[in-house]
Order: structure tokens, then C-alpha cells, then sequence
């Protein structure tokens, strides 16, 4: 059977004053934790090398440059793929791009060991707001910083440990949309990585969503989406007080049947890990959710129209 040693390395805060080299430590130390406990693949969350920095308005966006990566690997990021050589391991790494044009994403990469990047995503569903907002106590400027991507949902079959598998990418609030996860199930994915920031309390909350509910939105859309589309996810937080802001963590691994694997019980770096048996995905796909056999698409026409 093919199997597959998953890891996701929750990460703790990173604060707005501390330097890429301070995560990029973490990381690197996570990495090894990896090797030793036999991953093939570690997942990182989303935006890993620098605070969730949305949350600080720049009213001029070359002031807000420093947040952003415009190569991939760079003096500070040259460490992880060092590590991933010296320790045999493929990554994935959440990241702010902009590119030689001057364009922004919120962008996550699939490394191979040999540092080579096999796969890139440009988040899709861009939450929050573009403009500064007076009546929120805490910003969420994702629309300011970042284009929606440009990338689409692309699934490729990659090589990980001592197999192949179908790999896709979510950015955090994506897993929240159904769409997503059914345009990486109709390309066979078989493993989805997903980082995420997401803030203990919903500052859009006019007293309408209790806060208990937070992770058990977040943990229901990726339970969800991997039972629906019959594949594996790591679904990676940043946890913890970030710049007085606490993000809820809660890091899973879940299984084609929408169970979870392992969960993340603290708020700071941990690393999960478990045994993926990659067959588990071809239950859901020849019977329930066989998408040749039972999918109406006559029916669903509304999905994409405005
Ligand atoms: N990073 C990210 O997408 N976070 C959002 C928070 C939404 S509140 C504006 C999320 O969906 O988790």
C-alpha cells in the first residue's frame, strides 16, 4: 500500500519586532523534530515567516515591502531549504510574494527535498477589507495587501517520501468555500495543505457568532472538505498571543473520512504527525462521492454564475 509520514509544525507567535531569521530558526528545528520522528513532508501555516501582518495598516504600500518575499530561496529562507536537503524531508511554506512586476499574493510553495519547488498556490478567497477600518479594534487588510490568485486550484501528482501523491493547496479562508475543496477533488488530490491564521475572536462580531464556535467552524470546513472529496489534509495554524492578538491554532491532521488524526494541544510550535495509508482515498472515490457515476452538474449551474 503507498503511506505517507505527514507532519504539520503548528508554529507559536511570531512578533511584529522579531526578524525572519527568528522563525526561520523555529523552523528549521521543527524540521529536524520531523526527520526524527520519521515525516516525509512537514506543512507550515500560512504567512510562516513574519507576524499575520493584516493586521497593521500601511497607508503607503512600499512602506509595507519588508512583509513580502521577492525571491524563493533568499538569504533568510536558504536555512529550510538546507534542512530539507540534510534531512530527506519535502516542505510546505506560507509565504507573501510580490513579485518582479510589483504584484502581491498570499502564496504557499511545495518543496522537494532537493530544494527544487514543485507546486505554487496564490490564495483565492481574500478575507477582511481594503481600507483602513475605524470601527474595528483590530484590522484584517488581506484585500489591501494581496490580488486575488492567479493560479486556480492546480492539483499535482509529486513525489514524497517513497511514493507519489496528488497534492493541492489551500490558504486559510479557503476552507471555509465547498468550491475549493471540489475543484481540488475533481483533480484526484489525495492530500491538501493548508495553513491558516485565524484570529480567537471574530472582529467583524456584532454579537452575532458565539466565540466557542471559532474552531469548530474551522475544524467542521476541513473535516468536511476531506470526507466530500475523499482525501487527507494538514490543516496548519499559527497559535498563540501575535502582537496582543491571539490566533486559535488547533492544528489537524484528517483522513478521507473526515476524521481527525491529530490535533494540536498547545499554543505554541508542536509538530503532529500520522501514518497516512493513501489507499483510504479510493473508498469515497468508487462509491459515495464516485463524481463520474453520481455528480448532477446539470443541476448545478448557479455555482458559477455571478
Ligand atoms: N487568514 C485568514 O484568512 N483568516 C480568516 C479570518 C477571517 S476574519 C476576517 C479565516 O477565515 O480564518
Amino acid at each position: 500500500s503507498r503511506r505517507l509520514v505527514l507532519a504539520a509544525a503548528q508554529m507559536g507567535p511570531i512578533q511584529k519586532a522579531e526578524g525572519r531569521d527568528v522563525a526561520v530558526g523555529r523552523m528549521v528545528r521543527l524540521m529536524e523534530t520531523a526527520h526524527r520522528r520519521g515525516a516525509e513532508v512537514v506543512v507550515f501555516p500560512e504567512l510562516a515567516l513574519t507576524t499575520f501582518f493584516p493586521r497593521w495598516y500601511h497607508e503607503d504600500l512600499a512602506e509595507a515591502d519588508h512583509w513580502y518575499e521577492t525571491a524563493l530561496p533568499s538569504n533568510a529562507t536558504a536555512p529550510l531549504f538546507e534542512a530539507a536537503r540534510k534531512f530527506n524531508i519535502g516542505f510546505h511554506l506560507g509565504y507573501a510574494e510580490r513579485t518582479p512586476d510589483g504584484h502581491r499574493f498570499n502564496t504557499a510553495v511545495y518543496v522537494h527535498p532537493s530544494g527544487e519547488v514543485v507546486l505554487k498556490y496564490r490564495k483565492v478567497h481574500l478575507p477582511g477589507h481594503a481600507e483602513h477600518d475605524p470601527t474595528r479594534r483590530v484590522q484584517h487588510l488581506e484585500k489591501r495587501y494581496f490580488e486575488v490568485g492567479d493560479l486556480g486550484f492546480p492539483v499535482i501528482r509529486a513525489p514524497i517520501g517513497e511514493t507519489s501523491v496528488n497534492i493541492g493547496m489551500m490558504i486559510c479562508n479557503d476552507r471555509r468555500w465547498p468550491e475549493a475543496w471540489r475543484v481540488l477533488g475533481l483533480q484526484q488530490v489525495e492530500l491538501v495543505m493548508l495553513g491558516y491564521n485565524t484570529p480567537s475572536l471574530n472582529m467583524e462580531n456584532r454579537g452575532f457568532e458565539a466565540h466557542h464556535l471559532r474552531v469548530f467552524h474551522s475544524h467542521l470546513s476541513i473535516q468536511a472538505g476531506c470526507y466530500q472529496n475523499a482525501c487527507f489534509a494538514a490543516g496548519v495554524a499559527k497559535a498563540g498571543d501575535e502582537d496582543g492578538h491571539e490566533l486559535f491554532g488547533h492544528s489537524i491532521i484528517v483522513n478521507p473520512q473526515g476524521e481527525i488524526m491529530a490535533q494540536a494541544t498547545s499554543w505554541g510550535d508542536e509538530l503532529i504527525v500520522a501514518d497516512c495509508d493513501l489507499g483510504m482515498c479510493e473508498l469515497g472515490r468508487r462509491t459515495i462521492f464516485n463524481f463520474a457515476a453520481h455528480r448532477r452538474v446539470e443541476a448545478y449551474g448557479r455555482i458559477t454564475e455571478q
